[in-house]
C-alpha cells in the first residue's frame, strides 16, 4: 500500500469541515488507492466539539483513514502536512466592514503561513477556503517564504460549480456536458463568471443559450449572489457544496483536469490577463501531474475586461490593506 498522505484541515469542528472530513476519509479527495492521515486544527474553545467529530470519523471505519490527530496549535497541526485545507477563519459579524474582516483574519493566516513554512512537508499544497479567501491565501503565502508561492491557492471552485449548475438548468444539459466555464477574480460578489469560452456538449454555450439578456441579467448576478441566496433559504451559509468544491479543487490539482476541459482556481498571478503578478486571483487552469497552469491566450473582450478589472481592483485594495496592516 502507498504511504498515507497527511491532510491538515483547519476549522475542523465547523460546518464545512463536517461535510469535508468524511469525504476525505472515504477517498474522494485523492482516490481509492491513497490512505490519508487527518490532522485537525481548531481553536482551543472548539477542541471539545472536534473530539466528537473525530469519534464520528473513527466510527466511519474508513479503510483509507490511517489516523487522526487533533490540535489547537498550528505549529503541531501542519507538521508533515502534504495538503492543507484552511477552512477556519474569523467570520464576519453584524456591523463588521470588509476592512475589519481583513484585520481580524490577518493574525490567523500570518501564524498559519509561518507554521506551514516551518513544519509542512516539502510537497505541501495549500487551499484557503476561509473568507476573505483570496487575501487570506495571500497573507499565508507572504508568511511562508520558503514554500514556492504557487503552492498557495484559494477556492473559487464553488463559484465555478455554481456557474455550471446555472447553465445546466438553462440548457437542460447534464453538468458533465458543460465545459470551459471560467470564474475570474475574487471569491466575492465582484467575481466574473464568464461563459465566453464555455461549451455545452461541445458547442458554444452562448450559441446554445442564445439569450444575452439571460447571461448579463440572470446568470452573472445569480452566480455572484448564490452564497447570499443559500443563507436566505437555509438560514446558514453554504457548507456541503463548499466542502464538495474543496474536494474538487484538490482532487483536480493532484490528479488532473479532464482532457479538453479546465477548471477555475485562485492562484498567484504570473501577470497573465493583466492581473498584477503575485495577486491571488481566479483563473482558468488545467492541471496535470500535480501542477496547474493558467490557460494561455484566451481572447478577452471589452465586457470581460471591465468585469475582470473591477474584481482585480478589489483584490488589489485588499492586498494593499493587509500590507498596510503588516500582515504581508
Ligand atoms: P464555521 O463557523 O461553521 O466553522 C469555522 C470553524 O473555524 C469554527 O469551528 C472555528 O472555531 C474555526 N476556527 C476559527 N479560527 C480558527 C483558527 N485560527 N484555527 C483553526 N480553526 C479556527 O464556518 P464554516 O461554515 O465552516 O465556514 C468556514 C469559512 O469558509 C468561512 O470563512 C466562510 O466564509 C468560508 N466560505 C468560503 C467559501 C468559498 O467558496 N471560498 C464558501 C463557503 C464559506 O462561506
Amino acid at each position: 500500500n502507498a504511504a498515507p498522505v497527511t491532510v491538515t484541515v483547519t476549522g475542523a469542528a465547523g460546518q464545512i469541515a463536517y461535510g469535508l472530513l468524511f469525504r476525505i476519509a472515504s477517498g474522494a479527495l485523492l482516490g481509492s488507492d491513497t490512505p490519508v492521515r487527518l490532522r485537525l486544527l481548531e481553536t482551543p474553545a472548539a477542541v471539545g466539539s472536534l473530539e466528537g467529530v473525530a469519534m464520528e470519523l473513527e466510527d466511519g471505519a474508513f479503510p483509507l483513514l490511517a489516523g487522526i490527530d487533533i490540535s489547537d496549535d498550528p505549529w503541531i497541526g501542519f507538521d508533515g502536512a502534504n495538503i492543507a485545507i484552511l477552512v477556519g477563519a474569523r467570520p464576519r459579524t453584524a456591523g463588521m466592514e470588509r476592512s475589519d474582516l481583513l484585520a481580524a483574519n490577518g493574525p490567523i493566516f500570518t501564524d498559519q503561513g509561518a507554521a506551514i513554512n516551518a513544519n509542512a512537508a516539502e510537497d505541501i499544497r495549500v487551499l484557503v477556503v476561509g473568507n476573505p479567501a483570496n487575501t487570506n491565501a495571500f497573507i499565508a503565502m507572504s508568511n511562508a517564504p520558503d514554500v514556492p508561492a504557487g503552492r498557495f491557492t484559494a477556492l473559487t471552485r464553488l463559484d465555478h460549480n455554481r456557474a455550471i449548475a446555472q447553465v445546466a438548468e438553462k440548457t437542460g444539459a447534464a453538468a458533465a456536458d458543460i465545459a470551459r466555464i471560467i470564474v475570474w477574480g475574487n471569491h466575492s460578489a465582484t467575481q466574473y463568471p464568464d461563459l465566453t469560452h464555455a461549451t455545452v456538449r461541445g458547442r458554444s454555450a452562448l450559441e446554445v443559450i442564445d439569450d444575452s439578456a439571460w447571461v448579463t441579467d440572470h446568470f452573472i448576478p445569480t452566480v455572484q449572489q448564490r452564497g447570499t441566496a443559500i443563507i436566505k433559504a437555509r438560514g446558514a451559509s453554504s457548507a456541503a457544496s463548499a466542502a464538495s468544491a474543496a474536494i474538487d479543487h484538490i482532487h483536480d490539482w493532484v490528479l488532473g483536469t479532464a482532457p479538453g476541459d479546465w477548471t477555475s482556481m485562485a492562484v498567484p498571478s504570473d501577470g497573465s490577463y493583466g492581473v498584477p503578478e503575485g495577486l491571488i486571483s481566479s483563473f482558468p487552469v488545467t492541471c496535470s501531474r500535480g501542477e496547474y497552469a493558467v490557460v494561455p491566450d484566451l481572447e478577452i473582450g471589452e465586457f470581460a475586461r471591465t468585469r475582470i478589472d473591477h474584481s482585480v481592483a478589489e483584490l488589489v485594495g485588499e492586498r494593499d490593506a493587509v500590507i498596510d496592516l503588516g500582515y504581508a
